[in-house]
């Protein structure tokens, strides 16, 4: 497992574990919270972190203050994740607050996060994230276990759940095993200390693997996939692949796939974005109508390439995740935003000599991934 992010501030994981484990020991009722998007990762690391507090006697309790998408519908155990409104929701009861999977609070209380987190008392808000720390690290640094590995599922079992006497079911080693394969693109990422092994320890406690691996995506994801890659700009000078969402595509979008289209972009993410040769970078920008526009980015994940959650920042955007797939938001007009980010991603790139230079020189300046 890497360092822990925090060490550099002088906390160590150690620490950091230990102040979690006297939150989690001195509370009856404890509280999940999963993060936006709702994947496998922080369904499955929530599930079983309530699986292992129920064990040593706690109530716990997982909720989602996001929509949940239509496909995590088939994520087994979805049912025990409750929808909520953040807005609404008491606080009081709840002797610690875990946010799951997530560097941000927008990421777990929607855009009112403010006014949520002002409800909170940050004393009992732990965080288990794998994410670049964001907002939330600089609000709870001492309870904030973020850890450089394949996910968040990683961090919970090896910092909290295999030290300890609780050894998991073949159904709670299940969820773990969906995050990490979800997480880690079923190992197509980059390869973290002690993930491969985390993956032989969930296997030992009874994981079907082939029936974990097994693939069903929606039919609309093909419809999705034919649509964006027609409407797909490639760049070869920025080696980008770019698809721009505009008030006039999604009303073709919602009506082919219906109001929850933008679900339905995965299958053209994993075949398209950051796949085809000479293109390290995919891109999507969608204006969310309301005077502010979404980023979501993709990078090839071999070879040594400019950060694109860098570059967002540089041109105004607000952006987090990790180095090789992340998000943002932006305020201003779709056009302004794609040629801020456009401008900048030109200003960064190597001047291209040969094509068999491309993408491969190291930029001076930008951190490769960790
Ligand atoms: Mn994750």
């Amino acid at each position: 497992m890497c360092l822990p992010r925090m060490e550099a501030e002088g906390l160590s994981n150690n620490q950091i574990i230990a102040n979690i484990s006297n939150i989690i020991r001195k509370a009856e009722r404890l509280l999940l919270v999963i993060s936006r998007p709702v994947d496998p990762d922080c369904v499955g690391t929530a599930l079983a972190c309530q699986w292992w507090l129920q064990q040593q006697s706690k109530k716990a309790k997982v909720v989602s203050f996001i929509p949940i998408p239509q496909d995590m519908n088939d994520f087994p155990g979805i049912k025990s994740v409750k929808r909520a409104d953040a807005g609404t929701f008491d606080f009081s009861p709840y002797g610690a607050v875990i946010v799951v999977d997530g560097c941000d609070w927008a990421q777990f209380f929607g855009n009112q996060w403010p006014a949520i987190v002002s409800r909170l008392d940050l004393i009992r808000v732990v965080n288990l994230d794998h994410h670049e720390p964001g907002d939330i690290y600089k609000a709870v640094p001492e309870t904030c276990l973020n850890i450089c590995t394949s996910s968040t599922a990683q961090v919970l079992y090896s910092c909290l759940i295999e030290p300890g006497p609780i050894k998991p079911s073949a159904e709670v080693a299940e969820w773990l095993y969906r995050a990490l394969l979800y997480d880690s693109r079923i190992f197509r990422n980059e390869l973290h200390p002690g993930q491969l092994s985390f993956a032989e320890k969930l296997l030992a406690l009874g994981v079907d693997h082939a029936k974990a691996v097994d693939v069903n995506y929606d039919m609309h994801e093909v419809e999705f996939m034919l649509w964006a890659i027609q409407h797909t700009r490639f760049i070869p000078e920025l080696q980008l692949s770019l698809l721009t969402v505009d008030a006039a595509a999604q009303a073709e979008l919602r009506q082919r796939l219906g109001k929850s289209w933008m679900e339905y972009d995965k299958l053209y993410k994993e075949q398209i974005e950051r796949h085809i040769k000479g293109y390290n970078y995919g891109i999507i920008l969608i204006d969310n109508l309301d005077g502010g526009i979404r980023l979501g980015w993709r990078t090839r994940n071999f070879g040594t390439h400019v950060s694109i959650g860098a570059v967002a920042r540089q041109a105004g955007f607000q952006a987090g995740g990790h180095r090789n797939a992340g998000g943002g938001t932006f305020t201003g007009t779709l056009a302004s935003a794609e040629s801020k980010l456009l401008e900048e991603l030109a200003l960064v790139l190597p001047p291209q000599s040969s094509p068999a230079s491309r993408g491969t020189d190291f930029m001076p300046g930008i951190r490769p991934s960790s």
